[in-house]
């Protein structure tokens, strides 16, 4: 059994809109990891964001922004590897050979895919499809022991999980011969918790806060500043109900246990803490301490975010500087891998067989 390092990775799609859902369930998790001490990479993952059509010039801006929540949030570019995925080639490479592992009936169970090409299918991208498997190719090309991401990731972290299994299963004697023990791939294990693992709409409690909502009033995004933060909660859909002072009384009301695993995040405290100090509170009193909590977490982020976004050629060299580190640790796991699968490279293969 081969053992492996814990080495974190994580990536965000570069499609616009970034949002409160994006940085409590992500990015803020991102940072803790690498205060961990973990060694951290996270990926702008723009090949991802072409599954659907991005416009050029927009896309390029957002690819900016996306680094600049990362380093606004926290992450530092020297502890942690910082890029985008299209400058690491062997993204796109390795999520080739495990087209070829994975099964047509793993993909066709993918919720997110029916989700996002809805009733008009058949004119779906084939990238959309084959979004979870270039997924997994950008998580095991790092041979990465832990992915922290949000609920909704779930199911794709699982197909990663066995893309890895069936790849170490049909491979193994290939695997040992080329003196890599029993698994090339550690079985990856996702990071989902917390309070805000689906932060929900502002609008609806019973859908999550997504970049694509058209209503601007479903999501708190990061470039919002105090006054529409405050408008945004203050218009927030809630029950007339007072706050429970137990989290069983948030059963059956999504808007209210939205709000309140929102300022549970935001605080870095449980649900069932925010109902100690607001138990028995009316909203009317509960959203305008949401409002300060946010505001005081966001607009710093906020303030960092378009003063580096102000300085593309900073932002492009962070991006430049983390391919490089990334690619060198992902050039090696592709000549293991041809070697296993049995392919002829160019220099020698990592043992001769
Ligand atoms: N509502 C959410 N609550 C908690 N975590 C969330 N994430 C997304 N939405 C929520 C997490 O954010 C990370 C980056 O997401 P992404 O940009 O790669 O993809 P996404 O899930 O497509 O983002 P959206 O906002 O939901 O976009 P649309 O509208 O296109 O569906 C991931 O870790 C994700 O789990």
């Amino acid at each position: 059994m081969a053992a492996f390092n814990e080495l974190v990775f994580s990536g965000v799609q570069p499609t616009g809109n970034l949002h409160l859902g994006n940085y409590l369930g992500a990015i803020k998790r991102f940072v803790e990891m690498q205060e961990r001490n973990a060694q951290c990479l996270y990926c702008v993952v723009d090949l991802h964001a072409i599954t659907l059509w991005q416009d050029p010039q927009a896309l390029r801006g957002q690819i900016r922004e996306v680094t600049a929540a990362f380093l606004a949030a926290g992450i530092d570019p020297k502890r942690s590897i910082v890029f985008n995925q299209s400058q690491v080639p062997q993204h796109a490479e390795l999520a080739w050979i495990f087209n070829c592992v994975a099964r047509l009936g793993w993909l066709n169970r993918m919720t997110q895919f029916k989700d996002k090409a809805g009733k008009d299918r058949e004119n779906a991208s084939i990238g959309l499809y084959d979004y979870p498997v270039l997924m997994a190719a950008d998580i095991l090309a790092y041979r990465a022991t832990h992915v922290p991401v949000g609920e909704d990731q779930k199911q794709h972290l699982e197909l990663t999980r066995d893309i890895a299994q069936k790849f170490n299963n049909d491979f193994g004697s290939s695997i040992q011969a080329h003196g890599h023990g029993e698994q090339f791939f550690p079985i990856t294990e996702p990071l989902i918790g917390g309070p805000a693992a689906r932060v929900m709409s502002l609008r609806d409690g019973t859908k999550k806060m997504s970049k694509s909502d058209p209503s601007e009033y479903s999501r708190i995004a990061l470039t919002d500043d105090a006054d529409a933060i405050a408008q945004k909660v203050r218009k927030a859909k809630t029950d007339p109900e007072a706050l429970p002072s137990e989290v069983e009384g948030l059963k059956g009301r999504p808007e209210a246990d939205n709000l309140v695993g929102i300022f549970a995040a935001l605080r870095g405290i449980t649900r069932e803490d925010v109902l100690k100090d607001f138990g028995g509170a009316q909203f009317s009193s509960f959203k305008p301490a949401l409002v300060d909590l946010a505001v005081e977490t966001l607009a710093p982020i906020n303030a960092e975010m378009k003063r580096l976004v102000a300085d593309p050629a900073h932002i492009d060299a962070v991006l430049a500087d983390g391919a490089a580190r990334a690619e060198a640790i992902a050039a090696p796991t592709l000549d293991a891998v041809k070697d296993i699968v049995g392919f002829v490279r160019r220099g020698p293969a990592l043992r001769a067989v």
